[in-house]
């Protein structure tokens, strides 16, 4: 798969390739990039998405990404003006540094939001947090931005010392990529499947509405089967429900996602297994279980 990634930043792009196994990420070449206005990180990133949309045209996967350092003491700054607060690099550090002279209670998180357009056009989004605490001093060589003076929650040492290895398992980005894929696979499912069953679509539909139950369950269970209680709009009525799934990539050619979804807490009714090709395609749908009691 081949998506381009709107972004002027050339560490971000190198992240993704790793981030993304599988895929080809190249930067979007452009002038005239759009004035970063939005509220959350989440509008920014959906508009350098949509500016990828206006320059590469139809057809292209694009993707968005926005991201900021939130510091405790500074009320949450520099948060989403983190790349207009001083020139990246040193200049920033040095500001940070001296606003938190003689501050003790150092806490600060990354964050980043991460918005994807299909070729379709189809949105599927993922967000990604690491927490932590301003050091006292830089230290490191890796990663880039504020990671020499980013310590991990549970580490000594600074993201910049932990090194790229470490980040690629554990960053914000990296949670938030996962969180990606998460959702895509939900995208993707409604886009191509659910077939000519109406009911197994309808379902689906209802089981992925909003997307914020895949976008969680991607943050919190990123490698293995996670669940989480969830509402299902059946023949007009919310149903109480767990729902769970797992996003396997089976290298090199294709995605197994599971979805396993019961009504009232445990009475399991459907398990569908759909293997999903890279390029976005459904290579085959199996459908087990019972009909779901009526309540
Ligand atoms: P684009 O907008 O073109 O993608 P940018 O660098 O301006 O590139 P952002 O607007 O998302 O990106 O700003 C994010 C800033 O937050 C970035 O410049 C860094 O200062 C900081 N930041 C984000 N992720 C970081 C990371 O993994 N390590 C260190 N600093 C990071």
């Amino acid at each position: 798969m081949k998506a381009i990634l709107c972004s002027r930043n050339a560490h971000k792009a190198r992240e993704f390739e790793r981030l993304l196994p599988g895929w080809t990420v190249e930067p979007l070449d452009a002038d005239g990039w759009p004035e970063e206005t939005g509220a959350t990180y989440g509008d920014n990133a959906r508009a350098k998405a949509r500016f990828g949309r206006a320059v590469a045209g139809a057809g292209h996967w694009l993707i968005g990404e926005d991201s900021g350092l939130e510091v405790e003491a500074l009320g949450g700054r520099p948060g989403i003006k983190s790349a207009r607060y001083a020139p990246e690099g040193g200049p920033a550090i040095a500001k940070l540094l001296g606003e938190l002279e003689g501050v003790r209670a150092r806490a600060a998180r990354y964050v980043s939001e991460l918005v994807c357009l299909t070729p379709e056009d189809e949105e599927a989004c993922g967000s990604g947090v690491l927490f932590g605490r301003i050091a006292e001093e830089p230290r490191g060589s890796e990663g880039f931005g504020y990671d020499p003076v980013f310590v991990p929650e549970g580490e000594q040492r600074t993201v910049a010392e932990l090194g790229n290895a470490w980040k690629e398992r554990h960053s914000h980005r990296a949670r938030a990529a996962r969180a990606l894929l998460a959702a895509l696979g939900a995208v993707l499912l409604l886009a191509g499947c659910g077939g000519p069953n109406k009911t197994s679509r309808r379902v689906l539909r209802a089981f992925f509405a909003g997307g914020p139950v895949v976008r969680t369950l991607g943050e919190r269970f990123p490698h293995k089967p996670g669940t989480l209680p969830c509402t299902i709009h059946d023949q007009g009525k919310a149903v109480q429900a767990t729902c769970a799934t797992d996003i396997s990539l089976v290298k090199p050619a294709r995605a197994v996602v599971t979805l396993t979804e019961a009504w009232n807490h445990g009475a399991k009714a459907h398990t569908w297994f759909f293997f999903i090709r890279r390029d976005g395609t459904v290579q085959s749908v199996i459908q087990e279980g019972a009909p779901a009691p009526k309540s």
